[in-house]
């Protein structure tokens, strides 16, 4: 191994522009209208989300790198025999040098696999890592997790999902996902981190979503500016509202934008042409907050025994260390 930086395309280039003409027909002929997140992440998205993660509202990820402080050298005497740590949704894989730094240090760990739709986000993140892991092989992969989960390399692995994207997905999305990697980790020899946001006061929640300087407002409207760029729509942001808002019943932050005007917006691409009323409000995303009991019965239902509960000081964020 060693100082190899591989980036495989899982995800032919036709894939991701079928993949968005089918989501944005989907989801824009939808009671209500909406759009899969995935879609904010063009090179704009990830810089508005970079942003987001620096915010004071926004904790999240200060609270998430807390735990990964205090807790990676702990998380890397618990697997010695990792050979493989496979990243879902790595980003700019800023968060993952904590756990790096443990496993390179002790242990096997011979290759980091970030999965991520960006090309640029993996790039740039094999960039940086090569240069800090010398002995580490980084093979970057761009598909979409949820459609195809092989991990490359040889186990044992540890698959790392981070952040608090597990909320993007929805109870039955989650379910999809569980089963679709349960079947390609090994019991007693490979393990599942996930990073999930805990479900807290809605004021304090919605303000991590609706931000003082307009990021996040920003954040939400680039996904008008992708579909107008590669669907040939033309969407006017400022005909749009951001609205984040606290859905109790299913515990879950949600973001919409509301049409101000009653306006017609063709999508030739893919030879539709939408109507927005007056107020109109298209969902773009779900956050899940979690709470401990519901996320450890959900997990096992699905194969999965939670051996580890960390939150950092305040309790905001909890990293879970599972096994299949
Ligand atoms: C990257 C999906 C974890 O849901 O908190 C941040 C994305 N959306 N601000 C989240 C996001 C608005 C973030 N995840």
């Amino acid at each position: 191994t060693g100082r190899r930086f591989t980036l495989t395309h899982r995800l032919p280039d036709a894939h991701l522009d079928d993949a968005l003409r089918a989501d944005a027909l989907k989801g824009l002929t939808g009671r209500p209208k909406s759009l899969p997140p995935k879609w904010f992440y063009d090179a704009r998205g990830s810089e508005l989300f970079e942003r987001i993660t620096e915010l004071p509202e926004y904790y999240p990820t200060r609270a998430e790198h807390q735990i990964l402080a205090a807790r990676s050298a702990e998380i890397a005497a618990l697997l010695p025999d990792v050979r493989t740590l496979v990243e879902l949704g790595s980003g700019s894989s800023r968060k993952t040098r904590l756990l790096l730094d443990a496993f390179t240090a002790t242990g096997a760990l011979e290759r980091y696999a970030p999965l991520d739709v960006s090309p640029a986000a993996l790039t740039e993140a094999g960039e940086a890592l090569r240069h800090r892991y010398p002995a580490l092989d980084v093979s970057a992969v761009v598909t979409d997790y949820e459609a195809d989960l092989t991990p490359p390399g040889r186990g044992p692995y540890l698959v790392a999902f981070l952040g608090g994207t597990l909320g993007n997905l929805d109870t039955a999305d989650r379910r999809a996902f569980y089963a679709s990697l349960r079947p390609r980790l090994t019991a007693g020899r490979d393990a599942l981190l996930v990073g999930v946001d805990l479900v807290k006061d809605p004021d304090t929640l919605v303000r991590a979503y609706d931000d003082g300087r307009g990021v996040t407002a920003e954040f939400n409207k680039n996904v008008l500016l992708v579909l107008n760029r590669e669907l040939g729509a033309d969407f006017d942001p400022a005909a749009f509202d951001h609205r984040a808002l606290w859905n109790a019943e299913h515990s879950r932050i949600e973001m919409w934008l509301r049409s101000r005007r009653a306006q017609r917006v063709p999508l030739p691409e893919i030879d539709l042409t939408v109507d927005f009323e007056e107020g109109e409000e298209m969902r773009t995303e779900i956050s899940v907050k979690f709470r401990r009991e519901a996320l450890t019965a959900e997990l096992a239902d699905a194969g999965f025994t939670v051996r580890h509960w960390w939150t950092d000081p305040l309790s905001r964020f909890a990293l879970l260390l599972t096994t299949p």
